[in-house]
């Protein structure tokens, strides 16, 4: 399938600032899904935040929901019609602030939902205040003097609730994260992908990393690609290991759904 085919040209030019990694997370959804995808049977559910609208740009149908419900109603649509293919996107802030409720009790119930979470350690669209996945120490517009908390780690926290699925890469490996997507679209039951990004409005600048290549630089000094043995370790010397949390395949809600039903 042609870009033209699976994106919404007639949006073009997006709303994105110069440099933000949300172009190359839609360039990696394209090359992961145009061979796979059915853009009839798809539905991309985003709350609010600058990711969260990615699911207005893709030729499929598309609901742009309330702040951190995305995952409620992509649950809904999902029961509604178990032959779609339901697609929830968004950012740090969305899916896993006001939204982490939902985020893990859909993987308690591994509800079969594909959720792709743009971490870009910042609420992005509202100027750049602190998520729950900002970096420790850094800056933000309401940590000015350095984020005194420490934050989830929602790839592990989804592992741990049963989702059948849950990796972490980053913009900056766009290769395996289009094999991530690959995989994680054809399973079934709760599959959690969490793609690193850059914000360079809201992160970059606070953070003093004006350019956005030099944020690129700096997140993938910030990542590396872990072994199977360190899927439980945390950040080693403050680094984000990228790969699979989580790869199995328990009964998914809507199959347990059926075998109680009959
Ligand atoms: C109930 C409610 N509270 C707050 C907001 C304001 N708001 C809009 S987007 C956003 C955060 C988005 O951050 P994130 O999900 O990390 O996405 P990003 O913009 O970084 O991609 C917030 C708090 C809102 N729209 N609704
Ligand atoms: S504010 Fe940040 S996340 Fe939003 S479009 Fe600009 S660079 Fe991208």
């Amino acid at each position: 399938m042609e870009i033209e085919e699976f994106f919404r040209m007639d949006r073009w030019p997006n709303s994105y600032c110069p440099g933000c990694g949300n172009g190359i997370v839609m360039n990696c959804m394209h090359r992961a899904m145009r061979d796979m995808v059915n853009l009839d049977r798809l539905v991309m559910v985003g709350g609010i935040g600058c990711s969260a609208r990615i699911d207005g740009y893709v030729f499929s149908d598309a609901i742009h929901t309330t702040h951190g419900r995305a995952i409620a109603f992509a649950t809904g649509i999902k029961l509604g019609n178990p032959e779609l293919d339901v697609i929830v996107i968004g950012g740090d802030g969305d899916i896993g602030a006001i939204g982490g409720n939902h985020l893990i009790n859909a993987a308690r119930r591994n509800m079969d939902l594909l959720v792709i979470c743009v971490n870009n350690w910042i609420y992005g669209m509202t100027g750049g205040q602190i998520s729950p996945a900002s970096p420790h120490e850094c800056m933000s517009t309401t940590t000015p003097l350095g984020n005194p908390e420490y934050s989830f780690e929602f790839v592990k926290l989804v592992a741990e609730c049963g989702a059948n699925y849950a990796a972490r890469w980053s913009i900056t490996h766009p290769f395996q994260l289009v094999n991530c997507l690959k995989t994680a679209f054809q399973k079934k039951g709760f599959r959690f992908v969490e793609v690193l990004s850059i914000c360079p409005t809201g992160f970059g600048r606070n953070n003093k990393i004006n350019e956005p290549a030099e944020l690129y630089k700096f997140l993938k000094e910030k990542t590396y690609i872990m072994k199977d043995e360190n899927r439980i370790a945390v950040n080693l010397d403050g680094k984000f290991p990228l790969g699979e949390f989580a790869n199995i395949d328990r009964e998914s809600y809507i199959e347990s759904l059926k075998k109680i039903r009959g």
